[in-house]
C-alpha cells in the first residue's frame, strides 16, 4: 500500500493559469507575439524561464540573456499583483475534503510544484495547513519533467518513490512522474495522457485509488 500523495499545486489544488495567461499576455502583446490560451497549455508545469522561451518562439526575433531576465521579471511582477486577487474560497471544498479524509485515512501529503510562488499561492488560499512537506520551484535546479521535484518532495516525507502516487494536470508533470518511479494520478489536461497510470474525473476520485 502507498504511504503518501504528492499533488502538484497549479491545475491541481487551484487555478492560477488565468494569472498566467494575463500576465504572459502583456508582454507577448508588447512583442508582437501570437500568444493564446493554446500557447498557454503548453506552459502548465514548465518552468518560468521555459515558458518565456516558449513564447519568444512564437516570433522571428532573438533575445539577449538580459532582455530575457527582465521579461520574465516583469511577468512575474504582473503576476504576483495578479495572485493578490486569491482568496481561501478559490480552492474548492471538495480538495479541502479530500486532502482531509486522506489525512484521517494515515496519508502523509506533500506539494511538489514548479512554481517559485508556491509559498504565496499557499499562503494566499490557506493550503499550508493539509501538507507535511513542500517541494517548489524554490528548491529544485531542474523543472519538470525532470523528476527532481517530486523526488524531493518524497525525500522530505522520509519515503521512497514507489512510496508515493504522484497527483498531476501536466504532460510535463506525469512524464516527472514517471521518470521517478512514481503512480502517477492524471487530472484535468493529463487524465487523457496515454502515460498517465490512473485517471480521474473529479479530484474527490483520488480516494477510490486511496481506499
Ligand atoms: P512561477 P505547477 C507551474 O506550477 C505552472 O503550471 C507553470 O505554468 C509555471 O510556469 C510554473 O509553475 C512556474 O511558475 O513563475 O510561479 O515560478 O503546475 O508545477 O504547480
Ligand atoms: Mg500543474
Amino acid at each position: 500500500m502507498k504511504k503518501a500523495f504528492i499533488f502538484d499545486l497549479d491545475g491541481v489544488l487551484c487555478f492560477t493559469d488565468k494569472y498566467h495567461y494575463e500576465a504572459w499576455k502583456t508582454i507577448a502583446d508588447r512583442l508582437s507575439l501570437p500568444f493564446d490560451e493554446k500557447v498557454n497549455d503548453r506552459l502548465r508545469g514548465v518552468s518560468r524561464m521555459e515558458s518565456l522561451e516558449i513564447i519568444l518562439s512564437l516570433g522571428g526575433k532573438t533575445y539577449t540573456e538580459d532582455e530575457k531576465v527582465k521579461f520574465a521579471e516583469e511577468k512575474n511582477e504582473a503576476y504576483r499583483k495578479l495572485l493578490e486577487n486569491m482568496t481561501p474560497s478559490d480552492v474548492a471544498d471538495e480538495v479541502r475534503n479530500t486532502l482531509k479524509e486522506l489525512h484521517k485515512c494515515g496519508y502523509k501529503l506533500a506539494i511538489g510544484s514548479s512554481s517559485k510562488n508556491t509559498p504565496l499561492i499557499l499562503d494566499r488560499c490557506d493550503l499550508k495547513k493539509y501538507f507535511d512537506a513542500v517541494s517548489d520551484g524554490n528548491n529544485i535546479t531542474r523543472s519538470k519533467p525532470d523528476p527532481e521535484v517530486f523526488l524531493k518532495a518524497a525525500e522530505y516525507l522520509g519515503f521512497n518513490s514507489g512510496d508515493c502516487y504522484i497527483v498531476e494536470d501536466a504532460e510535463a508533470g506525469i512524464d516527472a512522474g514517471k521518470a521517478g518511479g512514481f503512480v502517477t494520478i492524471g487530472i484535468g489536461c493529463a487524465a487523457g495522457y496515454e502515460k498517465t497510470d490512473i485517471a480521474i474525473k473529479t479530484f474527490k476520485d483520488i480516494l477510490r485509488t486511496a481506499i
